[in-house]
């Protein structure tokens, strides 16, 4: 190759070598993060996995970064929720807590979410539970069963950790006995859904996924 030759042939082989290393900057990004990072080109809400959630709901405990498909919710389960199934169905139906879990599971897996699902006769083991949620969870689902009117300790690790709550009841809390229409949780949650039977457990999962509003972020 002559040395003009070489001069041509230079912007093109220069061009080449960029456009490889945009290319494989790309790939290498992507191994190390885990995530897909923003292609070349694109802007950050052009990225799938990335649309519809907020900034403030990605930005959720530790810094950490959630995308839609990495948004985790944790459902939470009284005392005495481990009878459901076996003992008035006429109140609360014939599913069992099992049951209830695999509707969610599958609802969970079409909206690309990830669920744990946890139930405890414990108040204590529930509270070390809403304590542990802060930076793994977005949002967490809570049927707190009998401690949903009793429980000041549930109350106030809900206000603490600032992860987003929903308070859930299979029954219609309000149109029962009087002592069940306080709950000393729902000033300190998003909303309350109420009286939907298992339902009321999709009902929450459908408004955790668009939840945006996130309080503290630590
Ligand atoms: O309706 C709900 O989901 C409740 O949270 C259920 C609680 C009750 O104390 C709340 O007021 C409303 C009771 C859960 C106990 O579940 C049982 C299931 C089968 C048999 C006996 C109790």
């Amino acid at each position: 190759m002559r040395f003009q030759e070489i001069q041509i042939q230079f912007p093109v082989i220069a061009g080449n070598l960029r456009s490889f290393w945009v290319i494989a900057s790309w790939f290498l990004e992507r191994s190390a993060t885990g995530r897909k990072p923003v292609p070349p080109g694109c802007k950050k809400r052009d990225v799938p996995g990335e649309v519809g959630v907020s900034k403030s709901n990605r930005q959720v405990g530790g810094g950490k970064l959630f995308s839609r498909l990495q948004m985790k919710i944790l459902f939470l389960n009284g005392p005495n929720l481990n009878l459901l199934g076996q003992r008035e169905p006429e109140i609360y139906g014939h599913t069992t807590l099992a049951g209830i879990e695999a509707k969610v599971r599958e609802r969970a897996a079409e909206l690309k979410v990830a669920v744990d699902f946890r139930q405890s006769n414990l108040e204590g083991e529930l509270v070390g539970w809403i304590q542990e949620a802060k930076g793994k969870f977005n949002v967490i689902v809570i049927n707190a069963a009998a401690y949903t009117h009793t429980s000041v300790a549930l109350r106030d690790a809900i206000s603490a950790v600032g992860v987003p709550t929903i308070e859930i009841h299979l029954s219609n809390v309000h149109a029962r006995e009087e002592f069940r229409h306080k709950s000393l949780i729902a000033p300190v949650c998003l909303g309350q859904i109420t009286g939907f039977g298992q339902n009321s457990y999709i009902l929450a999962l459908l408004a955790s996924v668009d939840v945006k509003v996130v309080g503290k972020t630590n």
